[in-house]
């Protein structure tokens, strides 16, 4: 039997140590390298972050695995057993540019269900915390169940450069989408996004491409709460490969999926 209050004890521990050092770090001149393409950095405290991860939790669980971004973990090749997805630094182009709008991201999963999700602002000190049928917390306090809302009334989280051409979307699909929604937000960070979806602060978030350490926890804060976290398609998130990833609300969901992405391409 896993005693999940010890891991949750572990993790908030570990995650805020792992703030601290970040913070630390504001003052020192960084490394910075660039992975696929121009927009895509990793500096020295991302891979740092993630190795103090590891380390501690291979000392404390050697039999829980780790999925990290950057690649210091296991790499698994099933998501049987207890294991750990990490984001050490989610919005790297934000840490990097601003200092702020970037998240720790780190989802729990046991025989692939979600157990214990954590998205931890490090500036401003504040834990999006979820916990698998026992609700979702912000800064210790109950956040409440989403409720449905139309297009009309609803803020989106999307990527301005996915409304250009691109060779993923036709953008005729997303411009009316963009057109007839409320407002429309973009904040470099899918975790934040995912966590202010679950807050209630914006209604959905919709994004061409991402990995599993980018929505684990998050997918974790979003279900216990009511809402849907898929694909573009409406198709179940894999905590082992990428996909797009479309977080909402229930009902403004379906409204979307029929109505504008059910026809997206993979
Ligand atoms: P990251 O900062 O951990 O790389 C906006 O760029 C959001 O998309 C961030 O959450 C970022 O996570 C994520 N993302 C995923 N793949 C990316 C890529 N190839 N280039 C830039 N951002 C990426
Ligand atoms: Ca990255
Ligand atoms: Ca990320
Ligand atoms: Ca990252």
């Amino acid at each position: 039997m896993v005693n999940w209050i010890e891991v949750d004890t572990y993790a908030r521990e570990w995650i805020k140590e792992a703030g601290e050092r970040i913070r630390k770090t504001f003052t020192q001149k960084l490394d910075i390298t660039t992975k696929s393409d121009k927009n895509d950095l990793v500096t020295n405290v991302d891979k740092e972050t993630e190795q103090y991860f590891i380390e501690k939790i291979r000392s404390t669980y050697n039999d829980h695995k780790i999925l990290g971004e950057e690649g210091y973990g296991d790499k698994p090749t099933t998501i049987d057993g207890i294991v750990w997805i990490i984001d050490p630094i989610d919005g790297t182009m934000n840490f990097v540019h601003q200092k702020r709008n970037f998240m720790i991201s780190i989802g729990i999963y046991e025989n692939g269900v979600g157990i214990l999700g954590y998205i931890y602002d490090v500036v401003h000190n504040e834990l999006f915390y979820g916990k698998k049928g026992e609700g979702v917390f912000f800064q210790g306090k109950p956040v409440p169940k989403l409720e449905e809302v139309s297009l009309e009334e609803a803020v989106l989280g999307l990527n301005p450069t996915w409304v250009t051409e691109n060779r993923r979307i036709d953008y005729s699909i997303l411009t009316p989408l963009v057109k007839r929604a409320h407002g429309t937000r973009s904040y470099g960070s899918a975790a934040l996004e995912i966590a202010y979806v679950a807050m209630g602060w914006m209604d959905a978030y919709i994004t061409l491409r991402l990995s599993p350490w980018d929505y684990a926890a998050g997918k974790i804060l979003i279900e216990e709460l009511g809402g849907k976290a898929t694909t573009l398609s409406g198709k179940p998130l894999s905590m082992l490969e990428g996909s797009s990833v479309f977080i909402s609300k229930p009902g403004l969901h379906e409204e979307l999926l029929e109505n504008y992405l059910k026809e997206f391409k993979e």
